[in-house]
């Protein structure tokens, strides 16, 4: 039976046309100590995570996430080699964090992203999802593997559940994907009106330039006659 893998030399062997994509959410949740710690000036406890959008255990394609800190913390590179992906710290201070994504095969690159660490409610960002008292700042990000191993393709499609139950985030990312949708489509009627109004002026501007071309080439062809004339 003929099998849709390529394993030729040039294939690395990859399986040619074939992509998945993993939707995942990653960022952290804070919380504020209500005071100053004393001994070491720390405000806040936080977590940085990296975890699946939909309920699947990640650990069945993920082999480890490495949290690069900032060099305030003693050994700020954390390495997580099991679900779930997230680190634990308290602090004073927002920075950004590299999170590095390894995979079980190691074959598919690893994936970088980055996150600043949010600890401080910001006036302008209203709607910055609470819970409890605490503080969330996470995105939507979805890993494309393109053309993957045998090995990976069975890992991707093979994923188990985490939970029984329902597997929910901190932020409504469906209702987020609706309002954006709402903006882009508000902003596009926006932008193509604006483009059509300015070609209107354009155009205008244009029979206006015309009709100064034509009054000059009169009054020049006026000159030159009444010129002629005097001569
Ligand atoms: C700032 N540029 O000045 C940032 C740096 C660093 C935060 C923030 C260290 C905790 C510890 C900590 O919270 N660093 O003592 O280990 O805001």
């Amino acid at each position: 039976m003929s099998m849709p893998t390529d394993f030729g030399p040039d294939s690395g062997g990859r399986i040619k046309g074939l992509t998945i994509v993993k939707a995942i959410v990653y960022g952290n949740i804070a919380r504020y100590f209500g005071k100053k710690r004393e001994e070491d000036g720390h405000t806040h406890q936080w977590t940085v995570y990296v975890k699946p959008y939909a309920n699947e255990d990640m650990s069945g394609y993920v082999k480890k996430v490495h949290f690069k800190l900032h060099e305030s913390y003693a050994n700020p590179n954390r390495i997580i080699t099991k679900p779930p992906f997230e680190l634990t710290e308290t602090g004073w201070g927002e920075f950004e964090i590299v999170i590095k994504i390894y995979f079980q095969d190691p074959n598919e690159r690893p994936v970088t992203l980055y996150h600043i660490l949010k600890l401080f409610q910001s006036p302008i960002t209203e709607g910055t999802p609470q819970v409890g008292r605490a503080l969330v700042s996470e995105s939507y990000e979805e890993i494309v593997f393109q053309e993957p191993t045998q090995l990976m393709q069975h890992l991707l499609n093979n994923v188990k559940p985490i939970t029984n139950g329902t597997w929910s985030h901190n932020t409504n990312f469906e209702e987020k994907k609706e309002k954006t949708l709402e903006a882009i489509k508000a902003a596009q009627i926006k932008v193509r009106t604006e483009i059509s109004e300015l070609k209107e002026k354009l155009s205008l501007a244009k029979d206006t330039i015309n009709k100064f071309k034509e009054e000059i080439t009169k009054l020049q062809n006026n000159q030159t006659s009444s010129l002629i004339t005097a001569i």
